[in-house]
């Protein structure tokens, strides 16, 4: 992995900001650090070593404001600004220091509408452990649902195929898994699957009219057992469940998705595959789809395809 190396952070809109720490921090169990002039709220999973993965930003409307992914080094920030420039989408630079403890921002606008952004430089403050002789997990790793880390993100908005482009040949992403529309539509992807790393998918995207849209931020648990209690915390706490807890066919993953008290989906998530570079994308055709988003019952949850922030 040498260039881009994983989702970094994700900025989220949220309805009423200190019932959404307290939902982040104290019921999902992330690790507030930080607060800005702006009243921006920073957290990161107990086992994330960068500064920050999730900013809560208050505002009037639910939603995404954007979503950064870390690259290597400074070299490879510039190389990717060029690169995306010669692809012709228009780039900006925010300074150092916009975001805490995070380094400059190259941001564009992806076909489908999201704001994106690349970066290198984020404040390591580590996840709590030593590095010489640490134990297995941190105090940390004991309040809430404690995911490890901010996982992957699914959007939603027009023109997947335009990003596909963008992800593959520009930013140096494989596509791990796809979903086909209806055959008498010609069978377009509608559903991508991409991945940075080894992971079966760091971001996906889903065919949608409206641009722009968020679907779920979703933060890795370390076992399935562990997105059982999850959900038991979310029972506890009321927490709305959207799906699950079941397995998706697309990825493999165990997951609940659930709804912050924005209506922000999000999803815990664990299991999945490995794929390498040279793995060959695995097809879900439309009407294998049911079994791709919930595959012990085959259901086409109606919530998945219109409910987005
Ligand atoms: C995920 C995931 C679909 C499944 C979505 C899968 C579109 O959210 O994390 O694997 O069927
Ligand atoms: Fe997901």
């Amino acid at each position: 992995m040498t260039g881009v190396l994983r989702p970094g952070h994700a900025q989220l809109r949220v309805l009423d900001l200190e019932k959404s720490v307290h939902f982040y921090r104290d019921i999902l169990g992330l690790v507030e650090t930080g607060r800005d002039h702006l009243g921006r709220v920073y957290f990161k999973c107990w086992d994330e070593h960068d500064h920050s993965s999730l900013i809560l930003s208050a505002s009037d409307s639910a939603g995404v404001d954007f979503v950064g992914f870390k690259v290597l080094d400074a070299a490879t920030l510039d190389r990717l600004e060029k690169d995306v420039r010669a692809f012709g989408l228009p780039t900006e630079r925010l300074p150092a220091g916009d975001l805490l403890e995070t380094g400059e921002r190259v941001r564009f606008r992806l076909p489908t509408g999201h704001l994106f952004e690349l970066y290198a430089e984020k404040t390591r403050i580590g996840n709590g452990l030593p590095k010489i002789n640490p134990p297995p997990w941190s105090p940390d790793a004991d309040r809430g649902m404690a995911p490890t880390r901010f996982d992957h993100c699914l959007l939603y908005g027009p023109n997947v195929a335009g990003n596909k482009e963008l992800f593959v040949k520009v930013l140096g992403f494989n596509l791990v898994e796809r979903i086909l529309g209806p055959e008498e539509a010609g069978e377009p992807e509608i559903g991508i699957f991409m991945s940075c790393s080894h992971k079966t998918h760091d971001i996906a995207f889903v065919e949608y009219p409206e641009p722009g849209k968020l679907h779920h931020l979703s933060f890795r648990m370390p076992t399935w057992e562990r997105v059982l209690r999850a959900g038991d915390i979310m029972g506890m706490n009321k927490i709305p469940i959207d799906i699950g807890p079941t397995r998706h066919g697309v990825t493999r993953g165990e997951t609940i998705y659930a709804w912050d008290p924005s209506g922000n989906r999000f999803e815990t998530f664990a299991g999945g595959y490995e794929p390498y570079p040279d793995s060959d994308p695995i097809t879900w055709t439309f009407d294998g789809f049911a079994h791709g988003l919930d595959y012990p019952q085959g259901k086409l949850h109606e919530t998945f395809l219109t409910v987005v922030t």
